[in-house]
């Protein structure tokens, strides 16, 4: 069957949500339901599903199985999911709104919000861990991801950015290392836990390129925030802006961010241009510099 981006990156997404579909439908049946309601409302419907496809992507390219990275894949979109609704707390970044609808805790109440994510993360350990392919390898790429989405990655990388908010006299080795940490590892974590589980094929490359794409997408968050409507991002418009946060865009300006967005783009395309098979990865990261929300 000839290539086309499109009809691939569907196929991931189907087999994809899928799994999650079937993940959380067998999730018990409790004497209270509130709890299952609010971790579906955060999971289901709703979400880009890039770092699911990320990885799948890369098991078809390094010859993985798929039944092999899909528990990894549940458990990635239940840690992106949980951190989502996490941020939108008031005690974070206060959002009311979340992919197009009211976030977690505007739709169940604060404490709920907090115990539906607190679920989440838990449920992500139990996905990850219910796969009939455990081996060293596959410990390996729980590890890094487990690294990568906590004390060693984006919740440190939340917790600088909460300590930064206000720090005029900010400099870009903080700032980038705000996003490598916030944003960056869970970006690179689905392409390299499976190069792990492929004994570490083609992990530098992967490593590059991961690093590229998540630096780009975090600036064109800030990109978005800017010039993006609610409507289009599905959040509130203009809230770095308005909270007067230190940016990618105050550092570079909205021209000079821009340039750095498609140089970034550029260098994960000729990093992943050093390994076979290579078009999807390519065309994704095409598709992402054109992204609306
Ligand atoms: C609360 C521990 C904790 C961490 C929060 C993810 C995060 C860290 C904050 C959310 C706000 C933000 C701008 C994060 C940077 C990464 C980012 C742009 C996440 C949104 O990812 P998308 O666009 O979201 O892939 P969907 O909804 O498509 O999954």
């Amino acid at each position: 069957m000839p290539y086309n981006f499109d009809e691939k990156f569907n196929n991931y997404l189907g087999l994809f949500e899928n799994g999650l579909n079937n993940f959380i439908n067998s999730l018990e049946e409790q004497n209270s339901s509130t709890l299952k309601e609010a971790v579906s409302y955060s999971i289901l419907g709703g979400g880009k599903r890039l770092r699911p496809i990320l990885a799948l992507a890369t098991a078809e390219i390094l010859g993985v199985d798929f039944d092999k990275v899909l528990p990894l894949c549940i458990a990635l979109e239940l840690i992106q999911s949980y951190s989502l609704v996490h941020d939108d707390l008031p005690a974070m970044d206060n959002d009311d709104y979340r992919r197009g609808k009211l976030s977690t805790h505007k739709k169940f109440g604060e404490a709920m919000g907090i115990l539906a994510g607190d679920a989440m993360l838990n449920l992500a350990f139990e996905s990850a861990l219910n796969s009939s392919h455990i081996d060293q390898n596959y410990l390996e790429a729980l590890r890094l991801v487990f690294c990568y989405s906590g004390y060693n990655g984006m919740v440190y990388g939340q917790v600088l950015d909460l300590e930064n908010e206000k720090n005029s006299n900010l400099n870009e080795k903080t700032l980038r290392d705000i996003y490598i940490n916030k944003t960056v590892k869970m970006f690179k974590a689905p392409l390299v836990a499976v190069s792990l589980i492929a004994s570490k094929k083609h992990f530098d490359e992967l490593n590059e390129y991961g690093e590229c794409l998540g630096l780009a997408f975090q600036i064109q968050d800030d990109i978005l925030d800017v010039e993006g409507s609610f409507e289009t991002i599905g959040k509130t418009p203009n809230k770095d802006q308005n909270c007067d946060k230190f940016t990618s865009i105050k550092v570079l300006g909205i021209d000079g961010a821009k340039n750095l967005v498609k140089k970034l783009f550029e260098n994960a395309i000729n990093a992943i241009k050093r390994i076979d098979n290579n078009q999807f990865l390519i065309d994704f990261a095409k598709k992402l510099n054109k992204r609306k929300y």
